[in-house]
């Protein structure tokens, strides 16, 4: 297992879920963490408590992945040493409703489309040139069982984690020749805050998405990163596919009950 003391890794949506556990992994295995969401509060409280609990240095950005002037200016102007990433976490991402795709919320749709592949998109565009200039870095995307196969009401989320499949591809593709790694994790269900934005705040119709079974933990797809980004650096895990026990497919989910 390569060492991650002194590295620095930018995680987008690092105030929730899957974002804040890597954070949490990453800063136990050593890394020094750029932690960005536009909840900026829950950043810093993170930040701060990672700091101290692993003596580590953090740096916090109040950033939303969808503002392309702000993701510009802000990454393309870190101050040293924050400036030289060496591993970029592209977790930032949301659903929003599960309506059939002819009645669906158009608002919804922008706001996917926006976050998921634009801001994956403008996010990647500020920090890989680093990456290639110094020859040196990882990209890690997570991604989602969606984006191999759509389920019903899933249409737009699906289409834009297919994206973040094939946006993931072609950069492998146009890093070849270059040290530079490209990983896609994909998780089926993961709970976390995700059920709750899809749903607009309603908590139970988000609980029922994990009700009667057992689902990935944050924490488990941080595992999948922490490994992916510790591998000798001639080894790239290109993609992961995770699902819980309970699931056999994007709509095959067993439940005790
Ligand atoms: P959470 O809702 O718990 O976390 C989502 C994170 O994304 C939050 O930190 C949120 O921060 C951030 N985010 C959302 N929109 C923006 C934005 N415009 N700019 C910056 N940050 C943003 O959900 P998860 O942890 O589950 O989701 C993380 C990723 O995992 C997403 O890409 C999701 O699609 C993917 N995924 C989730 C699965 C699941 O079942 N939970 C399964 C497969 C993939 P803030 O609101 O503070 O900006
Ligand atoms: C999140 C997993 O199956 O709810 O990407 O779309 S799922």
């Amino acid at each position: 297992m390569v060492s991650l003391k002194g590295k620095i890794v930018l995680i987008t949506g690092a105030s929730s879920g899957i974002g804040a556990a890597c954070a949490q992994l990453l800063a136990q295995a050593g890394a020094d963490l750029i932690l960005a969401a536009r909840r900026l509060e829950r950043v810093q409280e993170l930040g701060t408590q990672l700091a101290q609990q692993y003596h580590i240095q953090t740096h916090v950005l109040g950033l939303d992945v969808c503002d392309r002037q702000a993701v510009d200016a802000t990454l393309n102007h870190l101050p040293d040493p924050w400036n030289r990433i060496d591993i970029l976490v592209n977790n930032a991402g949301l659903s929003r409703g599960l309506s059939k795709l002819h009645e669906g919320n158009i608002d919804d749709w922008e706001e996917m489309l926006d976050t998921n592949v634009k801001g994956l998109l403008y996010v990647t565009r500020a920090v890989v040139p680093q990456m290639v200039e110094r020859q040196s870095g990882h990209v890690v995307n997570i991604g989602s069982i969606a984006g191999r196969v759509a389920y019903p009401g899933g249409n737009v989320y699906c289409a834009s984690k297919a994206a973040v499949r094939a946006i993931s591809d072609g950069l492998k593709q146009d890093l070849i020749g270059t040290p530079v790694r490209v990983t896609e994790i994909e998780p089926g269900l993961v709970e976390t805050e995700f059920s709750l934005v899809r749903f607009h705040g309603d908590c139970d119709r988000a609980e029922k998405v994990y009700q009667d079974l057992t689902p990935l933990t944050g924490e488990d797809i941080a595992d999948l990163v922490l490994f992916s980004v510790t591998r000798p650096p001639h080894v790239n895990i290109s993609e992961m596919l995770v699902v819980p026990v309970d699931q056999a497919n994007a709509t095959l989910v067993h439940r005790r009950r």
